[in-house]
């Protein structure tokens, strides 16, 4: 059996899961693209031999469209996820899943109503190798319970457009989701620090930010997310347990002894240093339509990201500890 994907955004990512889609992964291809550039998805469409539809909503309800994948604009998401699950087909959307849990929540509740699961969100860390084996470690408490976890995200450069909020919104919501799904719990409160700053961010944008998450088990989280950072795109993610720390190296070079220097190259962004995971992402969300099983971050995670990303910037506003508190989770997500 074999999927047919319609794309809605050709964008940077769209255009890059269409690659993944057509080229590396088994068991689909894209037949169907749409933008409201529309020029640029015409020719997409034609180079890949896909057809080519005015609008998401037309896409979508094509015979020719088995599942659906969102990468437009973030305020688009929503209007797609729940058009998508009208027509009861699956849905990938990267994320964030909505601009604010509210919509979150709405498509939660359409997919309650349809009675069975048929969105993921594209949190791709979790299906990185080395975040994997960091939740296996954990799981098999072979050095007992994780007491600390020691995070940075850290990206080159970012541009004027990029503002305070968005170091949150579209950077820490990557960690928001892969920390809870590493330690299988829920964050109970946040802080929120700002330290000193780096001359090389402009007015609109608060960099570094340092956040303070605490879990309802107690575990205590830093991240800290500076996007100006310069020497590259770099993730770091140390776990303490009781009798041992283990972390994250940047996987995909090389070490090098020359010159009389001892060095690893950095990733320079996160499109080189996630890649693996991308692919693996893309290849077990296919296996997961054509088995009718989802098995995925859900509706349920895009919506307990979006819940603590609210907590987080009332807490760099208000410079208090926020309580993070989530509505009870529904049967179809436990
Ligand atoms: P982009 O701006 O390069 O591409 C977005 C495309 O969507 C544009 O071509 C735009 O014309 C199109 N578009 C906007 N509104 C539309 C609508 N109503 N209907 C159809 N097309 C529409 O942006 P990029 O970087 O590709 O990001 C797309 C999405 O992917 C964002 O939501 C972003 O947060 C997410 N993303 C996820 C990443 C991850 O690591 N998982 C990395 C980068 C982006
Ligand atoms: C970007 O949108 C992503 O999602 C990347 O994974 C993240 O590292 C980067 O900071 C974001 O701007």
């Amino acid at each position: 059996m074999s999927i047919n994907v319609g794309i809605i955004g050709t964008g940077a990512i769209g255009r890059e899961h269409i690659k993944r889609i057509n080229n590396k992964v088994q068991g689909a291809q894209v037949v169907a693209v749409t933008d409201i550039n529309a020029e640029v998805a015409k020719k997409i469409a034609k180079d890949i031999g896909a057809t080519f539809f005015e609008t998401g909503e037309e896409l979508i309800a094509s015979d020719k469209v088995d599942a659906v994948v969102v990468t437009s604009w973030d305020p688009t998401h929503e209007h797609y996820v729940l058009e998508t699950i009208k027509h009861g087909k699956y849905v990938f959307c990267e994320k964030p899943l909505a601009t604010e849990s509210e919509g979150c929540r709405r498509i939660v509740d359409a997919e309650i109503e349809y009675g069975k699961k048929l969105v993921q969100v594209g949190f791709m860390r979790r299906y990185d190798k080395g975040y994997i084996e960091l939740k296996n470690m954990i799981t098999s408490k072979k050095y007992g319970e994780p007491l600390m976890l020691h995070c940075a995200h850290r990206n080159p450069s970012a541009n004027e457009n990029y503002t305070t909020p968005m170091a949150v919104s579209q950077t820490a919501i990557h960690e928001i989701d892969v920390l809870r799904w590493l330690l299988d719990e829920d964050y109970a409160s946040v802080q929120m620090l700002l330290p000193k700053q780096t001359s090389n961010t402009h007015e609109n944008l608060k960099d570094p930010q340092f956040i303070i998450f605490e879990t309802k088990s107690g575990v205590t989280i830093d991240l800290e997310v500076f996007v100006n950072c310069r020497f590259g795109y770099d993730i770091k993610c140390d776990v303490v347990c009781e009798t041992a720390e283990f972390g994250l190296t940047d996987p995909a070079f090389t070490k090098v002894k020359a010159e009389e220097k001892n060095y690893t190259r950095i990733s320079p962004d996160w499109q080189t240093r996630f890649m693996d995971a991308y692919d693996y992402e893309f290849q077990l969300w296919i296996n997961s339509v054509i088995s009718g099983e989802l098995t995925g971050p859900t509706a349920w995670d895009g919506y307990v990201a979006s819940i603590t990303m609210a907590a987080c910037h009332e807490a760099r506003e208000t410079g208090k500890k926020v309580n993070i508190e989530l509505d009870e989770r529904p049967a179809l997500y436990c």
